[in-house]
């Protein structure tokens, strides 16, 4: 039986019965995918009309939407396979959906060479791919038997970073409700990164062993709070702002902490906020971001630029607050620190606390976007390794 014709049977017309039988029947299918693309590569097309041709039908074959092998499996296999076979057959069709990704037609274009004709000035004829060595006539200066009539070299695309798709993903949701975007400085004054705020001289963050001085009135800003008292300095009340950047703590590095690392500061002001418009727009966020189904959890803690101060956690939104290995059996995760904008702070952004109240959260995007794609190990994000990056 050909490949296709086992992809249109289900698992029970293929006699597959038993979760231990499902890993063959799918290596055989991730075989037969690499050796007909590798076969391909090493045939090469003879023009370029002819390397988009096949590489199209390759693509249609196998990622084809209505007729490509995939398309028959997620039918045949993945959706009428019954349900205790359903994990097995949903995690191995996975893996061969990542194996396709090098089935795209861009990726097969950059794999599958022209070969050349035989060049009339080389006897004994040297016939090469254009990736592969091709002798120089220095007479010329170009290679022989390359056409300079080829179109160049395709780079593949890049994919959006995970920490800046959390970032969009968060601004989105209070773009949506009418917040604006602020910016601010990364390398901040000492006045607006701590005395603004309310954190007095002996404050322990003011010290050089957790922040970066650039010198004895500037630092790189330890958090995104500075751009609270920008904001209000600059727009006044009523203010609705959200502000993602990056921060620096002189913390080392390890799977939960970067030196660098990016926050995303929330604040809004007007007249008669109080801590139930907190609660309900925090509430709204975390559902918007991890499904209509987590709740959330206020506890007690303490800013000195907030008046009262929470800590914010939602149920765990994989485990359904039942305790698994991503919320460490607790059942929640922690997602970020807010209260009361603290009235001094108001005065210090010269708006006045008896006409105005306001709140403001802080939470930090790397950790929201570790928690979004369960990664274990915050330094991934900043490696730049292609191999992590392209799975987003
Ligand atoms: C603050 O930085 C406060 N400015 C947040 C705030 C704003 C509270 C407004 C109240 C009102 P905290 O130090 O807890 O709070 O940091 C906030 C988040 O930044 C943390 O929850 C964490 O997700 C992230 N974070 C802090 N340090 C690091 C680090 N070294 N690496 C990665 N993420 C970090």
């Amino acid at each position: 039986m050909t490949i296709e014709e086992k992809s249109r049977k289900t698992l029970a017309e293929l006699g597959v019965a038993d979760a231990a039988a499902v890993p063959a029947l799918f290596a055989e299918l991730r075989e037969a995918m690499q050796r007909e693309r590798e076969e391909l590569i090493a045939r090469g097309a003879g023009s370029e009309a002819e390397r988009q041709q096949l590489a199209k039908a390759l693509r249609d074959r196998w990622l084809g939407r209505k007729n490509g092998i995939l398309a028959y499996l997620d039918e045949s296999w993945l959706k009428s396979a019954p349900k205790d076979l359903k994990p097995v057959v949903g995690r191995e069709f996975n893996q061969l959906r990542q194996l396709a990704r090098e089935l795209e037609i861009d990726r097969l274009i950059r794999d599958l060479t022209i070969r050349l004709e035989e060049s009339p000035s080389v006897k004994g004829g040297i016939v090469k791919s254009v990736g592969g060595a091709i002798p120089w006539d220095a007479k010329v200066n170009v290679r022989i038997g390359a056409s300079l009539t080829l179109p160049g070299y395709r780079r593949p695309l890049g994919s959006i970073h995970p920490v800046t798709r959390v970032q969009r993903e968060i601004e989105d949701i209070f773009l949506n409700l009418g917040f604006t975007i602020e910016t601010g400085p990364e390398i901040e004054s000492v006045y607006y990164n701590f005395d603004a705020l309310n954190i007095l001289e002996n404050h322990p963050s003011r010290d050089d062993w957790d922040t970066i001085y650039v010198d004895a009135q500037t630092v790189l800003r330890s958090h995104t709070s500075p751009v609270q008292i920008r904001a209000m300095q600059k727009r006044g009340a009523p203010l609705y702002i959200i502000a993602p950047g990056k921060s620096y703590r002189r913390d080392n590095p390890d799977a939960t902490h970067s030196p660098m690392f990016h926050q995303l500061e929330g604040l809004a002001i007007d007249t008669d906020i109080t801590f139930a418009d907190l609660k309900g727009t925090l509430d709204f966020f975390a559902k918007k971001f991890f499904g209509e189904k987590v709740r959330t959890r206020f506890n007690p803690s303490f800013f000195p630029f907030t008046e009262p101060s929470g800590e914010v956690a939602v149920s765990c939104p994989f485990c359904d607050g039942q305790g698994c290995r991503r919320c460490k059996q607790s059942g929640w995760i922690e997602l970020l620190g807010c209260g009361m904008v603290h009235p001094e702070v108001l005065r210090h952004g010269g708006i006045d606390p008896e006409r105005y109240s306001g709140w403001a959260f802080g939470l930090g995007i790397d950790r929201f976007a570790m928690v979004k794609y369960d990664i274990n190990d915050i330094q991934l994000f900043f490696q730049g390794d292609v191999r992590f990056l392209e799975q987003f």
